[in-house]
C-alpha cells in the first residue's frame, strides 16, 4: 500500500491510534517514611534521587521523593501534615494498605485528548485535565480511576523541561549511583484484583484506553494445576506499557492472590517489572546491597538447559543466582523475583532481560509458584 497524504508516518499512526501513549511516566508509592524508601531504592535498587518536594521548598503537607534508573521513574511520597483531601488520601491509603503504589502514570502526548477518550469510554474521572507551570514550562495533568484506590495520572511533559513537575526541586543523588545502572525501563505493572473480576478489568483497558489483549495468559489449566490465579495482559499497540491483570483462582492452595487481596486490602499493584540488560550484574549487586529474591530449586536447573538452548549466561550463573530462563517463537527471556519488599506480602518488584521474547516466563509459571508458595507458607499463610 502506498502512502499518497501529506501526513508522516508518524502522524498516520498517531490518528489511528485511539490512545497513544509514549510510556511510564512514573510509578508513584505512598509510604510511611519516604526519606527511608528514597534512601532503600539508593543504595538497593541503585536509583538515583533527582528531584524533591517538601517543607524546604514549599510543600508543607507532603514530601516526595523522585528517583531514576535510565526511563524507569519511582516517586515516594509522604504525609508530614495532612491538610487537603490529597493528604488525607494519602494517610488513609498508607493506614489501609501498608507502603504501595497510588498511581500508575502514563505519558501520553496530548492528556486532555487522552482523558476525554477515557472518560468517553467508561472512566471514572479523578481529575479533570490542569496546568501546572514554573519557569521549566508548563505540565499537562488529568487522572482517572482503575482497580482499587489505584489511579492512572496522564501526563503530557511535552512542554516541560524541568526535573519532574512543577513544585519540584533539582536534586543530587544520595549515593553515588552503581557504575553500571541496575535497569533501564519499566518493562510491565501488574495489578491483583478480585475473585471473578480479571475479564472487567481486561475489557476496561481495552475500552477505556484501546489496549488489545496479549497472546500469554493464564488461563483454568496453568491455575487450578499450580498457579491459583489467572492472568491476562493487555497493552497499547506499540508495547510500551503492558498491564498485566492478575485474580484469585480456586486450587489445591490458597491464592498467593488471595494473600495479596487480604493484607493489602483490596485491589492494588501486585509487582513492578524492571528491563536490564545485564540481570547477573544487578542481581549480584541488589543481593550485595541486602535485597531477597526468590529462591529457585537446584532440580529446575537440571533439565532448563534441554529445553531453554543457549542464553547469553551460562547455566550454571543463572542456578548460582537463581535466575530463571524461558523462551518462546520470538527468543528467550531471564527474570527474577525479589521478595516482598515491605512486612505486608504485598508488592514485589522482577527483573526481566528480554533476547526478543515479549513473553512473561509462563515456562516458569510452575517453579516460580512453587516458590511463591514456599514463602507463604514460611509466613504462616498457607
Ligand atoms: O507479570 C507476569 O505475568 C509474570 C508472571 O504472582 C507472574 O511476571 C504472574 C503472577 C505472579 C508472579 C509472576
Ligand atoms: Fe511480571
Amino acid at each position: 500500500m502506498t502512502q499518497t497524504t501529506e501526513h508522516t508516518p508518524d502522524v498516520t499512526a498517531r490518528q489511528a491510534d485511539p490512545f497513544p501513549v509514549k510510556g511510564m511516566d512514573a510509578v508513584v508509592f505512598a509510604v510511611g517514611n519516604a526519606k527511608q524508601a528514597a534512601h532503600y531504592y539508593s543504595t538497593a535498587f541503585g536509583m538515583s534521587l533527582v528531584a524533591y518536594s517538601g517543607p524546604e521548598n514549599g510543600s508543607r503537607e507532603t514530601a516526595s521523593y523522585v528517583l531514576e534508573s535510565g526511563s524507569a521513574r519511582f516517586v515516594f511520597t509522604s504525609v508530614i501534615k495532612p491538610a487537603t483531601p490529597w493528604g488525607e488520601f494519602l494517610a488513609q491509603h498508607v493506614a489501609e494498605h501498608g507502603d504501595g503504589v497510588v498511581d500508575l502514570a502514563i505519558e501520553v502526548p496530548d492528556a486532555r485528548a487522552a482523558y476525554a477518550y477515557a472518560v468517553e469510554h467508561g472512566a471514572r474521572s479523578v481529575a479533570e485535565p490542569y496546568e501546572v507551570k514554573d519557569e521549566h514550562g508548563t505540565v499537562v495533568l488529568a487522572a482517572i480511576a482503575t482497580y482499587g484506590e489505584t489511579r492512572h495520572t496522564l501526563v503530557d511533559r511535552s512542554g516541560y523541561t524541568g526535573p519532574y513537575l512543577p513544585g519540584y526541586a533539582a536534586a543530587k543523588p544520595i549515593v553515588a549511583p552503581p557504575a553500571k545502572r541496575s535497569f533501564q525501563a519499566v518493562d510491565h505493572c501488574v495489578g491483583n484484583v478480585e475473585l471473578g473480576r480479571m475479564n472487567e478489568w481486561v475489557e476496561f483497558y481495552n475500552k477505556v484506553m484501546g489496549f488489545t489483549n496479549m497472546k500469554e495468559f493464564v488461563g483454568d489449566d496453568i491455575a487450578t494445576e499450580y498457579s491459583a490465579l489467572m492472568s491476562k495482559v493487555v497493552a497499547d499497540g506499540t508495547l510500551k506499557v503492558k498491564f498485566p491483570i492478575n485474580e484469585p483462582a480456586i486450587a489445591k492452595k490458597k491464592s498467593q492472590i488471595d494473600e495479596y487481596l487480604e493484607f493489602y486490602g483490596g485491589a492494588g499493584v501486585q509487582h513492578i517489572a524492571l528491563n536490564t540488560n545485564d540481570i547477573v550484574q544487578t542481581v549480584r549487586q541488589m543481593r550485595a546491597a541486602g535485597v531477597e529474591f526468590l529462591d529457585t530449586p537446584d532440580s529446575y536447573y537440571d533439565t532448563l538447559g534441554e529445553w531453554v538452548g543457549d542464553t547469553r549466561v551460562p547455566i550454571d550463573t543463572l542456578r548460582e543466582q537463581k535466575i530463571l530462563a524461558d523462551r518462546d517463537e520470538d527468543g528467550y527471556l531471564l527474570q527474577i523475583f525479589t521478595k516482598p519488599v515491605q512486612d505486608r506480602p504485598t508488592v514485589f518488584f522482577e527483573l526481566i532481560e528480554r533476547h526478543g521474547s515479549m513473553g512473561f516466563g509462563k515456562g516458569n509459571f510452575k517453579a516460580l509458584f512453587e516458590a511463591i508458595e514456599r514463602e507463604q507458607e514460611r509466613r504462616g499463610n498457607l
